[in-house]
């Protein structure tokens, strides 16, 4: 049986903060139709997908953020998403603030299949930003302030997708894809599809340092053709876009195969539907050759990476 997977990343346009999660969630729906005419069996939304991204917004009362996270998934607001993926027969990924019901606070991702039982969860694990209201920024971005580092690390499940058995699936959540060492615990898993949603401003907001605009897209796109090549992977990278509460968000959403090259990417700043055939057998060349990991990998040579956070200074050379 061909393991060619039909994938669609499914971009947002701004969801502003006065719009309800209905009219993002129909919007939403819109797009499952969309992709399942186009032959989808698997759509993938962005980080946060349900709402603005909040964390741009400052709340003195960190409990007033709670009207931004979910308490249940399916909840009433967000059934039309699993009754769609029931009636479109789509498996679906969908990014959004989770609270628990013990109270804590994560930025998370799901992988829904057609019957609506949820096969994955993954929690974010680089949280960018700040946790206090930063004077020098022109925008806030106070994921630090909101949500609790991601408890789960990052999984990889072999799951059921679309018309095919058994798929390596695994998640990151948009600060994660600049991190190598997330991509390379989901290629020690042998991950065949990373689904990553993001919300990334087209200006670096942090004032520390000029970062001209054109590189935001290209560091992005770097991380995600890197990670993917190195590790012998789909990736699926789904962005929300354009200007929200008057913030800009840069798109660019795109679909990558294992060598690294993008193979479908958005082109607008809306709501905008990528669909490619994505067959799983090329994840072999790269895995059984150059990054056959059990043949060449050193890890006794990498210890650094897990002993440390920080970097060191180097021993200072001296003569002789
Ligand atoms: N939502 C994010 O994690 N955004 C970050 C920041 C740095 C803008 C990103 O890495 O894209």
């Amino acid at each position: 049986m061909s393991r060619t997977l039909t994938v669609a990343a499914a971009q947002l346009g701004p969801i502003q903060r006065a719009e309800g999660r209905n009219s993002a969630i129909a919007r939403m729906v819109r797009l499952m139709e969309r992709a399942q005419a186009r032959g989808a069996e698997l759509v993938v939304f962005p980080e946060l997908a349900l709402t603005t991204f909040f964390p741009r917004h400052y709340l003195e009362n960190r409990a007033e953020a709670d009207l931004w996270f979910e308490t249940s998934l399916p909840s009433n607001e967000t059934a039309p998403l699993f009754d769609a993926a029931r009636r479109l027969n789509l498996s679906f990924h969908l990014g959004y603030a989770e609270r628990t019901p013990d109270g804590h606070h994560y930025n998370t991702a799901v992988l829904v299949n057609p019957a609506g039982q949820i096969m994955l969860k993954y929690r974010k694990v680089h949280l960018p930003g700040h946790a206090e209201f930063d004077p020098k920024r022109a925008v806030q971005h106070l994921e630090k302030r909101y949500f609790e580092v991601g408890n789960l690390g990052f999984p990889v499940i072999r799951a059921p997708l679309g018309h095919l058995d058994g798929v390596n699936t695994g998640m990151m959540i948009c600060n994660d894809r600049r991190w190598p060492e997330s991509w390379r615990v989901l290629g020690l898993q042998s991950v065949e599809l990373v689904m990553l949603g993001y919300n990334t401003p087209s200006l670096n907001q942090a004032a520390s340092g000029f970062e001209a605009p054109h590189l935001r897209v290209f560091h992005s796109h770097l991380s995600i053709q890197a990670g993917a090549y190195q590790n012998a992977t789909f990736a699926v990278a789904v962005a929300k876009a354009g200007t929200e509460d008057g913030n800009e968000l840069f798109g660019h959403s795109i679909i990558v195969n294992p060598q690294g090259e993008i193979i479908a990417q958005a082109t607008t700043w809306d709501d905008e539907l990528i669909v490619a055939d994505c067959n799983l057998e090329q994840c072999q060349l790269g895995r059984t050759t150059i990054f056959a990991f059990d043949k060449h990998r050193r890890p006794e040579a990498y210890t650094a990476i897990t002993a440390q956070t920080g970097a060191a200074d180097p021993p200072v050379w001296t003569p002789g």
